[in-house]
């Protein structure tokens, strides 16, 4: 069964990125998810512009950049300059007066456009959105910190969502305590990513390779 691993960096060892980086590509990590928080729209501070550069200069990997920050048309220019075009930029609706306008940018640049939805957004909120992104990120944690216990009532947008998805040609992606049971249950279900932070990735006192490794194994 084919879906996608990414890894959230925000996770890594910042004592040594570049090893990070090439321990994840080597061992078989399909993108690497940027966390970027301005400690408003999210009550942290994780990854920032220049990590995200440093990264994508580092990486041959595809970037899955999620924008959580306000108002993030004010500034997409400097995300969408470190990026390559291929790469995915997400944006919270709810941080922005005009979300269509800034996924409209996001597309001009070459980038995948896509939204992030919280646990607390309902699929009817961002319903003309669907029409416009390729990607729907899926919360099931509040956006803002790792480590974070799933949100059990967040299964049900994505039934919603994957009942909607061939029809709007956008693709589910799971972002937040993402566990093997997660991606046994989900992917078989449709969805085709999923991002692997502190549960099942980061901190395992496992080389990333072996982790990954079993995961592709998992039998559904
Ligand atoms: C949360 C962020 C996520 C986390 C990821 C961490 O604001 O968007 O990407 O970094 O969920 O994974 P875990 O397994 O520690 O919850
Ligand atoms: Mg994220």
């Amino acid at each position: 069964m084919y879906f996608q691993l990414m890894a959230s960096m925000m996770c890594a060892n910042y004592g040594n990125l570049e090893k990070e980086v090439r321990e994840l590509e080597e061992g078989g990590i399909d993108s690497f998810h940027i966390d970027i928080m301005d400690g408003r729209y999210v009550p942290n501070f994780a990854m920032s512009l220049n990590d995200m550069r440093y990264i994508a200069g580092a990486a041959t990997k595809p970037l899955d950049v999620h924008l959580m920050i306000e108002h993030p048309n004010n500034r997409i220019g400097l995300f969408l300059s470190c990026l390559r075009k291929g790469d995915t930029v997400y944006i919270h609706p709810e941080a922005e007066y005009h979300p269509s306008t800034t996924l409209q940018s996001i597309i001009h640049a070459g980038m995948v456009p896509g939204i992030a939805i919280n646990p607390g957004t309902s699929v009817e909120m961002v319903m003309e959105m669907l029409r416009i992104v390729k990607k729907v990120l899926v919360m099931s944690v509040n956006p803002g910190n790792a480590g974070q216990m799933y949100l059990p009532y967040v299964g049900k947008k994505i039934t919603k969502l994957l009942a909607m998805k061939e029809d709007m040609d956008f693709e589910i992606y799971w972002d937040g305590a993402c566990s093997a049971d997660k991606i046994r249950e989900f992917a078989p279900k449709g969805v085709k990513g999923f991002v692997l932070g502190t549960t099942l990735l980061f901190g395992q006192g496992k080389p990333y390779g072996e982790t990954l490794q079993a995961i592709r194994e998992l039998r559904f």
